[in-house]
Formats: structure tokens, sequence, C-alpha cells
């Protein structure tokens, strides 16, 4: 049996107080509950507070440039469909630097699970505005408050049927755990937008404000109702759902290329002969 000790303990650089730190545990506790073993999973994560978080387990990792974790990870999942390809990063990386990849990323629907810590702001760089900063927020390169509206992932993510969209808090750890294990279970992208603090830069968004604000979806909510789903995806401000927001059985892109169908490209043999060929044809 799999164990969140197998995930291991590090030093982590993080600020006291950070959601980071939950999340963390979270994705250990995600992880063992789905019975998968470090060797059989693969992080990607680019640059930021939030892309160091698989430094501090057990795991493969490759760890790439900022914004730029889904293509890699699409490449991986393609070579190697046996492994769980799990993309942790945050919201400035998904959403800011990668935003047209996680739009790719949800249309052709490859089998990766999608962690965005989303803390509004930019931490690793001490405090600029991210795309879900809300408008009017100050940062010292907005001293006059941000006036862009703010990116909402999670009606992106509904509004193109991605195949899973949930969101958590860090300060709900059971919560984010059973999410963020649904989603590796998902077949499809699945996207866990997870709200945290950043205590050092983002003073405005605190544990208090989304402990305050964050409800449960009730039982009875059915997420594989789209029109439903657009109307809690768009609930911002006093109130904000969490759990599965929308589902759906979308084939996975890997599934319809049929190249792949016979075995894992990682195991094939190369043919040289073909190689050469298809050299030859740019002669
Ligand atoms: C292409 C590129 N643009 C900008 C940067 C500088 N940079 C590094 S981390 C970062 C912000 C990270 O914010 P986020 O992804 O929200 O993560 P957080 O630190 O808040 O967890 C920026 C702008 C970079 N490394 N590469
Ligand atoms: S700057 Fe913010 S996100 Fe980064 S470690 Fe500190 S509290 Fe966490
Ligand atoms: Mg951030």
């Amino acid at each position: 049996m799999v164990s969140i000790e197998d995930y291991g303990r590090y030093e982590t650089a993080w600020c006291p107080g950070c959601g980071d730190f939950a999340i963390l545990k979270a994705v250990k506790e995600g992880l063992a509950a789905s019975g998968l073993e470090p060797r059989q999973v693969l992080f990607v994560s680019g640059i930021g507070q939030a892309a160091k978080a698989p430094h501090y387990l057990n795991a493969n990792l490759f760890n790439g440039l900022h914004g730029r974790s889904l293509p890699v990870a699409t490449g991986a999942k393609l070579a190697n469909r046996s492994l769980t390809v799990i993309v942790e990063s945050g919201d400035g990386c998904n959403y800011g630097e990668g935003g047209n990849h996680f739009l790719a990323a949800i249309r052709r629907n490859v089998d990766v699970t999608l962690l965005v810590h989303n803390n509004q702001v930019y931490g690793l760089t001490k405090g600029q505005a991210s795309p879900t900063s809300d408008k009017g927020f100050v940062t010292k390169a907005q001293p006059g408050g941000v006036l862009a509206e703010p990116f909402n992932p999670i009606s992106v993510a509904v509004t193109m049927r991605a195949a899973f969209v949930a969101r958590s808090f860090s300060g709900m750890m059971d919560h984010l755990a059973e999410m963020i294990q649904e989603a590796i279970s998902h077949h499809g992208l699945s996207l866990v937008d997870i709200l945290q603090p950043c205590p050092s830069f983002n003073k405005v968004n605190t544990f208090a404000w989304y402990k305050e604000r964050c409800y449960v979806l009730p039982d009875e909510y059915d997420p594989t109702d789209w029109e439903s789903a657009m109307k809690v995806a768009c609930e911002w401000g006093d109130r904000i759902p969490i759990g599965i927001i929308y589902r759906n059985d979308r084939p996975a892109f890997e599934g319809q290329f049929p190249v792949l169908s016979g075995g894992l490209l990682v195991g094939r043999e190369l043919d040289k002969s073909a190689l050469a060929r298809i050299i030859e044809g740019f002669a």
C-alpha cells in the first residue's frame, strides 16, 4: 500500500503561512489515495513559488520554462501513456505566460491533471498582478490598481467543455486531496484551480477572505449538466463555489492517434530506414 511517506519530506523555501504547504500535503495524500507509486508519476512544472512544489516530493519531474508546462506534459503523455502526468504551477504560469497552452490543452483533451496554485498574484517575483488578480488590486507595479477584468479559469474551461473542472481551497485539505484524487482518475484534461493565500504579497485575498466565501457545492449538484455548470462557473465574489463544477467523458487526445495503438512510443525500436526516408524527403 502506498502512503504519503513514500513521497518523502523535504525542506521547503516558502514563507510562513503560505498556502503552498497545505497544497503539497494534499497532493501527496491524493497520490497515495490513488495508489500511485512515485515511479508511476511525472510532474511537469514551470517557474514560480507554486512551480517549486514538485521539488519537495519523490516522483519524476521535468521543471521547464515559465508557462510552458502543458506542451511538455502533452509530449510526455503521448510518448508514455503509462505515466500519470501532473502539471503543477501557478496562476501566472498557467493562465498568463502559459495562457495559450491552457486553451490548446483543453481543446486537445490530453489526459493530464492540471493543478494550479491560484494566489491571484505573482508571488516569486514579489507581488505584481497576475491574470486572476481582482480589478482594483494595488501592487508596487500597479499603484493605481489593476484596470483589467480578472481571468476566470473555471468559466473559460467550462465554456470550452474541458473534461474535468474543479475548484478547491488550500484551507480545506480533505476536500482538496479528494479533488486531486478525482482529477487524477478522470481520463482527459483535468483542471483543479486551487485558491491559496500568499500572505507576503496578497494582503486582500487572505486565508480569512477565502474561508469566509468558499462554499462546497451541495450533493444534489450535477456536474454533468453544462448549463448549470456555466452559472456556477461565473460565481465569484461574496460566494465562491468549491467542488467538481463540470465533467464529461470526451475521448482523450492520445486515444485518437492510430500510431499510438501499437504500444508505448518509448518502448519501440527506432526504425532507422523509415527515418532516413523522411529525411531524404526534405533533400
Ligand atoms: C517567460 C518568462 N516571463 C517571466 C518570468 C519571470 N517570472 C518568474 S516566476 C513569475 C511569476 C510567477 O507567478 P505564479 O505563476 O502565479 O506563481 P507564484 O510564484 O505566485 O506561485 C514570473 C513573472 C520568467 N521566468 N519567464
Ligand atoms: S511569496 Fe507568497 S506564494 Fe511565495 S512562498 Fe511567500 S507566501 Fe507563498
Ligand atoms: Mg501566483
